[in-house]
């Protein structure tokens, strides 16, 4: 078969992305009934905010999702199966020095055209077993780790297919869709007895969370919302139990980044294996939702990360969100600014200014977001070496650099 011959006939890469999201959308409000809930609430505030201009179809679709590996192995194959869906990994995440034993990168797709059609974008990270500090515990995780297999043989299949076919074909993209769908499913029965269970949430929550199930289980998805702060008025006021903060920057006039917030993880039933007693309870899952702004350039990125940090170092009696805004007065405001001080990407549109929107995660917020959904018991963090290159070993390439991304595109 020549290319010519399958380009025809083959389902665009954006299209498969799309499906997919849909699917894992429906399996996770159907999982987690919350979440529904959480749809539309966003779907109420997003109404309300876009009242004087046109209502763009279903603003409040999925933004993002999040799953957490095992495995070097687990890993490539999760980005082979990404790759197939037009999502490649950007950046690269440490969340040790945030006390949480995982690195982790983003797949998301990178051209224009694809970010235009669906921006979709999973966050994805690989456990660290040698932070496991008990060696006969990380010996145990790692054996029970390799012995899983969490795709299906048909998504593998599939995956082979399309990188030798160059594309899949419509009844293949949607048995591809469906066959991957069940690696993001949750599974009730867990892989390991209650005393296993017990040792690996000892050790970490997150450990216990990655190696005691059957698949990497979607642990939220996160729809956009036009208006966070409502959104999370609103959230409150129909009883969710959230966040006491917005992460990430204040409101403002330009928005900058990605401001986020969530209700916090649900207890959830769970049986151990060789148990047929009561079940057990495990707390993983819930529910966030974003608004992103401009991307940052790394001076503007630098100038964030000053007064994030002057901000968490402030005055512990005076509110946060009040620290925030009174440390961000010294990040301009007015798009010109932004603009002539080089502290956002942008493009010109003849005499128009247009802020390039972030793409990606904030790897502070990122931690915030682990740390505040595992409860607040485990805070000491993990030493040792960020290991980029680690990383990128185990998922069979490197990742690319979302600054140089965003410049290209804020050339081009
Ligand atoms: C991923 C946390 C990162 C975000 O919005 O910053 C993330 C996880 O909990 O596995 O999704
Ligand atoms: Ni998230």
């Amino acid at each position: 078969m020549t290319t010519t011959a399958l380009s025809k006939n083959c389902v665009d890469a954006s299209e498969i992305r799309t499906r997919f999201c849909a699917a894992l959308s429906a399996m996770y409000r159907a999982e987690v009934p919350l979440y529904a809930d959480l749809l539309d609430i966003v779907a109420r505030v997003n109404a309300g905010a876009v009242t004087a201009a046109p209502t763009p179809a279903r603003v409040e679709i999925e933004r993002h999702g999040a799953i957490r590996v095992g495995t070097a192995a687990e890993l490539a194959m999760m980005g082979r199966a990404f790759a197939v869906m037009g999502m490649a990994p950007v950046g690269y995440y440490d969340l040790a020095p945030a006390g949480v034993p995982v690195h982790s990168t983003a797949f998301r797709p990178v051209e224009e055209a694809a970010l235009a059609r669906n921006p979709f974008r999973v966050f994805c990270s690989l456990l660290r077993l040698e932070l496991i500090a008990d060696p006969a515990l990380r010996a145990e995780a790692s054996a029970i780790l390799d012995a899983r297999r969490i795709f299906r043989p048909e998504a593998v299949t599939l995956i082979e297919r399309h990188e030798t076919q160059g594309g899949l074909d419509e009844a293949d993209a949607d048995a591809f869709v469906a066959a991957l769908l069940e690696t993001f499913r949750w599974h009730e029965e867990m892989l390991v007895d209650r005393e296993t269970y017990e040792r690996l949430v000892a050790s970490h929550r997150l450990v216990a969370d990655i190696v005691a199930f059957r698949g990497p289980h979607i642990n939220h998805l996160t729809p956009r919302t036009l208006d966070i702060d409502a959104a999370q008025e609103a959230m409150r006021a129909q009883g969710l139990e959230i966040k006491d903060s917005i992460e990430g920057p204040p409101r403002r006039a330009i928005p900058i980044l990605l401001r986020q917030t969530s209700f916090k993880a649900l207890s959830e039933s769970v049986r151990f294996a060789g148990d047929a007693g009561a079940p057990g309870q495990h707390t993983a899952r819930f529910g966030e939702i974003e608004q992103r702004g401009a991307a940052l350039t790394p001076k503007g990125r630098a100038l964030y990360d000053a007064l994030l940090a002057q901000a968490s170092a402030g005055d512990a009696a005076q509110p946060y969100t009040e620290r925030l805004a009174q440390a961000f007065i010294a990040f301009p405001d007015d798009l010109e600014t932004l603009a002539s001080e080089g502290l956002i990407y942008v493009r010109r549109m003849g005499d128009m200014l247009e802020p390039l929107t972030y793409e990606d995660f904030l790897p502070v917020s990122a931690a915030g977001i682990f740390q505040s959904n595992l409860g607040n018991e485990q805070r000491e963090t993990y030493g040792g070496q960020s290991s980029q290159a680690e990383f990128e070993a185990a998922l069979g390439r490197t990742v690319l650099d979302p600054f140089a991304l965003y410049a290209a595109m804020a050339e081009g």
